[in-house]
């Protein structure tokens, strides 16, 4: 099940009074907060324990009451998740005896459709759907690239924003492509406002730093490198500019694929996909303009984990679409610059992988999962035949509550000789 709406209550005290106590967004601190759902959105409901006494929380809906267990001492909790019904006003409140008189009792609001919150800053992720042509059909050549670093204010998640740096201010940034042999030009531009140095360490690059050594670029200046693109397979490329895993963390990085010699076969869909983690001072969900963190950044302890930069790139904003029958490849990096990606598609089987983003080596196929650690890549490819929402996410699946997820929506027939519900009938055994 993927949680679409996720409220945090701890217990407490306030005034004298039992309570329930909002923690993250926009019920951070509210006491018995209104909870807002829209119908047939699934409602994810997180309880814990502030205190200490016992409690638990319960929802009355017209199906029926849906409550979580109970938790009995200071930090444990508890999760319960239902799909909010029909738009209306419903109770939720504790059981234990005395506690909902004693004020632990507030209001599920369901509504018809979620208002849209006003961005708080331009959304800096880059489509997943922006992947240039192919490029393997023809011979070897001289290509040109202009990247500019860009330090800019952008959308983290609904009403939270953050001081990215990027790479022509998308995150990640521009998917490059060339072909083996090609001799790769690239331009580094560093904005003129930009308070940071920066450069570019290229993967797929035979140099010193990738060629960040000779890309070490200050504000308002230019540099640029040539490099031979020797070897086929799709690379990181990121800024590598001490710290270097500060510059990634705040969105430096992108891939670039060398294709091979004649060049991948053709598909109907290519998507760019690229997970990363973005370490905040203040917890997840918080509202407003964030700052980074050096600290949580060392202990490896990020706030936000993504797809292209920031919760709901690839959910609300810019989902994968594609039909039943159409063949699918997805190029995807894990920018890290800590954690180790299990990457998944919930109800697909990858039926070629390239794993480690190698094109000298013959695909894997059957892939359920494939492990991309920080700094690395892999190309996979697959074809949906059954129509709906397919999820990509991190099989660590504890980071989809911070905001690691994205939707492949499928439309067009169904094959229910692959999948059909099967009614239940009397007698079976
Ligand atoms: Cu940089």
């Amino acid at each position: 099940m993927v949680p679409e709406v996720h409220y945090v209550l701890r217990t407490g005290v306030a005034n004298g009074r039992m309570v329930f106590i909002g923690v993250g967004g926009r019920i951070d601190g509210v006491v018995d907060p209104e909870l807002e759902a829209a119908a047939g959105q699934t409602v994810q409901v997180t309880l814990i324990n502030g205190e200490g006494m016992q409690h638990d929380i319960v929802f009355e809906l017209p199906d029926g009451t849906v409550r979580s267990a109970r938790v009995n001492g200071a930090g444990a909790s508890s999760s319960l998740s239902f799909v909010a019904p029909a738009p209306g006003q419903y109770a939720y409140f504790c059981s234990v005896p005395g506690h909902r008189e004693a004020g632990m009792s507030g209001t599920l609001r369901v509504v018809r459709e979620m208002p849209k919150a006003p961005p708080l800053a331009a959304d800096l992720s880059h489509d997943p759907a922006g992947v240039p042509p192919a490029v393997g059909g023809r011979g070897p050549q001289t290509v040109s690239v202009l990247l500019e670093a860009v330090e800019a204010e952008g959308r983290l998640a609904d009403g939270v924003s953050f001081p990215f740096w990027t790479f022509n201010r998308t995150v990640p940034g521009p998917f490059i492509r060339v072909r083996e042999g090609d001799e790769v030009v690239i331009r580094l531009r560093n904005a003129a406002d930009s308070t940071m140095m920066h450069s570019i360490d290229f993967h797929a690059a035979l140099a010193p730093g990738g060629g960040a050594m000779g890309l070490q670029v200050k504000p308002g200046e230019e540099k640029a490198i040539r490099f031979k693109a020797t070897s086929p397979g799709l690379f990181v490329y990121h800024c590598g500019t001490p710290m270097v895993a500060e510059h990634i963390a705040n969105g430096m990085f992108g891939l670039i694929l060398v294709e091979p010699a004649g060049g991948l076969p053709p598909v109907d869909h290519e998507f760019y996909v690229m997970q990363s983690e973005i370490y905040t001072a203040a917890p997840f969900g918080k509202l407003g303009a964030q700052e980074f963190s050096v600290g949580k950044l060392l202990d490896e302890r990020p706030e936000y984990i993504v797809f292209n930069g920031a919760v709901g790139a690839l959910t609300t904003l810019h989902p994968l679409r594609a039909r039943t029958g159409e063949r699918i490849r997805i190029f995807f990096g894990d920018a890290g610059p800590n954690l180790t990606s299990s990457f998944h598609v919930i109800g697909e089987i990858m039926d070629r992988a390239y794993p480690d983003g190698t094109l000298r080596d013959a695909p894997r196929q059957g892939v359920q999962t494939l492990t991309v650690g920080p700094g690395s890549a892999a190309i996979v490819e697959f074809t949906p035949h059954v129509p709906g929402r397919f999820v990509l996410v991190d099989h660590a699946l504890a980071r989809v509550q911070r905001g690691l997820i994205g939707f492949l929506d499928v439309t067009g027939p169904a094959d229910p000789e692959l999948y059909r519900p099967e009614p239940v009938s009397a007698g079976a055994p």
